[in-house]
């Protein structure tokens, strides 16, 4: 991991030499944090892996400094954003999901390349970010996108997200999303079930995503980040 690389000293030859994770684990990473937002996805997977980082706690919708440090590391403003430890600043659940799988193979986030389920789980994970993300991105705020209709667009994407919960319903195999594996789907699955419609559509409507969903809630190294964001 080359573009980690603190800068040389004996210690660094010796180290490099060493298992790729050694290096990244040495300096924790920095995760920009908001409770309930997407940043849980990030904390989430770095909990999994056992990765220690810190939090940047700040509100992406008030204007302020923690807005304004946000902003100039990611300009979208969006959570979840990362800080590496060598500063690289990388952003999009999916690719910190993938990063971190890779750092970290034994976390056991995604199948390995090859394995016979990685081309589903490449294909849910970029759908829940593709296409069910973008329903909170034009629905959250309508106004930030129309000077009219904006409760028809709020209405509009909380609906089609419902049919978009409804086919991943059909695909969820259980007691994980791919079957007899847990994977980074059910940090996905756990977290965006607080969205809307909530859980109580989800026990309703999606019972396997339901259960899925607390199934990943009870899971020893995400439990009480889970219940600090979504709980009291
Ligand atoms: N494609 C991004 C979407 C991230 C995203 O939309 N995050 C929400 C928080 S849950 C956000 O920051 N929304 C504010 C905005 O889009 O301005 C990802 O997968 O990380």
């Amino acid at each position: 991991m080359k573009r980690r690389a603190a800068p040389r000293s004996p210690a660094a030859e010796t180290e490099a030499a060493g298992p790729p994770n050694a290096r990244d684990r040495a300096a924790p990473w920095r995760v920009f944090t908001a409770r309930g937002w997407g940043s849980v996805l990030a904390e989430a997977v770095l909990a999994s892996a056992g990765i220690p980082y810190e939090r940047d706690e700040v509100d992406p919708s008030e204007p302020g400094p923690g807005r304004d440090r946000l902003r100039a590391a990611n300009p979208l403003g969006q959570l979840p954003t990362v800080v590496l430890p060598d500063g690289a600043v990388l952003t999009e659940s999916a690719a910190i999901v993938l990063d971190v799988a890779e750092l970290v193979p034994g976390a056991g986030l995604a199948p390995a390349p090859g394995a016979p389920d990685r081309a589903a789980f490449l294909r849910w994970l970029v759908f829940l970010v593709a296409a069910v993300y973008p329903t909170f991105t034009y629905g959250d705020e309508p106004a930030r996108w129309v000077t009219t209709a904006s409760d028809e667009l709020r209405r509009s994407t909380d609906e089609h997200r419902k049919k978009l919960w409804k086919q991943l319903e059909g695909v969820a195999a259980g007691p994980w999303f791919l079957g007899e594996r847990f994977s980074a789907l059910d940090i996905y699955v756990a977290v965006m079930t607080r969205w809307r419609p909530g859980r109580a559509w989800f026990a309703k409507s999606c019972p396997r995503l339901h259960a899925i969903a607390e199934a990943a809630d009870g899971r020893p190294a995400i439990a009480s980040l889970l219940a600090a964001n979504f709980e009291g």
